[in-house]
């Protein structure tokens, strides 16, 4: 039975955050933005899968859910909200989130990924176990801290996120494609999870290589969420991808022949 983090154990102070997340792999933090902030969020979103921007056609990723009875695909992410959109960019630069970011990563930060994580009414599809710098091999060390901003109430009941904690210190485990790149079945102690319920506008922040997962949604309301990802930006990239992918500075100074 997955333990369910209290909301006592929401963290207020910057040194309380760097000592929780060192020691678990993740945190969360009390509700990060303002009634406001998330009204407008929630609205630019709207706005996005409603087609009123020029947010592009190929950062919407779509599947197809046995549930919805074989109905039209549904949208379950927005990917480069950041790169995409001016609103998400700014938002990604907000000092609430990088003054947390930076008890991590240190002074000098970029952003490696911004994401819209849409689980639609019913049908919105589970997000398996995995570790996000498994995804994110091409930066060297692939180490990354990660703010997910919960935009509807995030519960057990519509795929709030759950977490492995301490699974951050075991590098980066084997994953294999199977439905997705994933952790597979057999090597997740789902009885040592927490799941963390998120008010809207309440985050949690979690390290690349926590392992951590998101289950359907059986409710018949949304649960949207954002995540952005930042890195030191004295990671590099693998030589490979050199020249080929660069990412923002959001805070700092950025370093000769890093990202
Ligand atoms: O929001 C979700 O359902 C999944 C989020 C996730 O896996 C992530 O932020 O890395």
């Amino acid at each position: 039975m997955t333990r369910i983090l209290p909301d006592s154990s929401r963290i207020t102070s910057p040194s309380a955050f760097r000592e929780f997340f060192a020691t678990h792999g993740f945190c969360a933090v009390e509700p990060l933005l303002d009634e406001e902030l998330l009204t407008a969020t929630r609205n630019r979103l709207g706005d996005i899968l409603a087609g009123r921007t020029d947010f592009p056609a190929t950062a919407f990723d779509t599947e197809r859910q046995p549930t919805s009875g074989g109905a039209e695909p549904v949208i379950r992410k927005l990917k480069d909200l950041a790169r995409n959109d001016e609103f998400f960019a700014t938002l990604a630069r907000d000092n609430r989130i990088l003054d947390l970011v930076q008890e991590i990563t240190g002074p000098d930060i970029k952003l490696h990924a911004s994401i819209g994580w849409m689980k639609p009414p019913h049908i919105g599809s589970p997000k398996s176990p995995h570790q996000d710098s498994a995804y994110w091999t091409h930066v060297e060390p692939p180490e990354f801290v990660v703010c997910w901003i919960a935009i509807d109430p995030a519960t057990a009941d519509n795929g709030c996120l759950n977490f492995l904690p301490g699974s951050h210190r075991r590098g980066i485990l084997p994953h294999a494609m199977l439905e997705e790149w994933r952790v597979p079945e057999e090597n997740v102690p789902y009885d040592q999870a927490v799941a963390v319920p998120v008010p809207a506008g309440g985050a949690s922040f979690h390290s690349g290589k926590t392992v951590h997962w998101s289950g359907p949604n059986h409710t018949p309301h949304p649960r949207r969420a954002i995540s952005f990802a930042y890195m030191s930006a004295r990671c590099k990239l693998a030589e490979q991808w050199r020249g080929k992918m660069s990412f923002d500075l959001v805070r700092g100074r950025s370093y000769q022949g890093c990202v």
